[in-house]
């Protein structure tokens, strides 16, 4: 469904095999070195969400190839099937393919009680469409508009399995998680707490 020009929700677009794939990979990604790690603010607060990225290391406010607010060791490549996945998913919102080139993904882990404010995604030099893939726990998604922080919002629960996509209109709208639902994962896919998975292209070179 069309939220706001260029948001496109497609709920349940990975069927639980594939967010079973997802997963395992996520928990591979997240062990050391360059693994999980809670991001500082500039102004010393932690998030409540934990990260890990893959081919561009994601800090407030930039990208480096290594974990510079962390273990500084090297990022760990994106992998060329995330790449493909973001090409199926820009192609299945929209209807045409993206030619930009997906290089990066930041993972964020969700423990009850974690949440993220609302936010701009502006570090990347690129236009393309962020894709995000949601697994586990259902969340509270809230969508705001490009000018403020403030109303009007919408707030869209997304679901294990979710996709969505933001490009156009919608690639510098307000978003965040103001809450999750615990205890809402899919039983069989053995998760608690929540994942989210976005594919971005940094618009980097090298
Ligand atoms: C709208 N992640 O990683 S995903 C983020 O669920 C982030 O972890 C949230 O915001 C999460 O930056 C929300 C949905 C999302 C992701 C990127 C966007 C919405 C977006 C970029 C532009 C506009
Ligand atoms: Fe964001």
């Amino acid at each position: 469904a069309h939220i706001a020009p260029g948001a496109v929700h497609i709920p349940g677009w990975l069927d639980l095999d594939a967010q079973r794939r997802l997963l395992a990979s996520c928990r591979e990604w997240a062990r050391p070195p360059a693994g999980l790690r809670t991001v500082t603010m500039p102004r010393g607060g932690q998030m409540s969400v934990r990260t890990v990225c893959l081919g561009w290391h994601w800090f407030p406010y930039g990208y480096a190839r290594t974990v510079v607010d962390g273990d500084r060791a090297p990022v760990k490549p994106f992998p060329d099937r995330l790449g493909e996945l973001a090409a199926a998913a820009v192609a299945e919102a929209y209807g045409y393919p993206c030619t930009d080139p997906y290089d990066t993904a930041l993972v964020n882990f969700y423990t009850a009680g974690a949440s993220m404010g609302l936010h701009r995604d502006s570090d990347e030099r690129c236009d393309a469409p962020v894709v995000s893939l949601s697994l586990g726990d259902t969340c509270v998604f809230r969508f705001g508009n490009t000018r403020t922080r403030t109303r009007p919002w919408a707030d869209v629960e997304l679901r294990s399995g979710d996709l969505f996509v933001f490009g156009g209109a919608s690639r510098l709208a307000y978003h965040g998680v103001p809450r999750t639902l615990p205890g809402t994962s899919p039983m069989a896919l053995g998760l608690t707490g929540r994942l989210n998975i976005t594919l971005r292209a940094s618009g980097l070179d090298g």
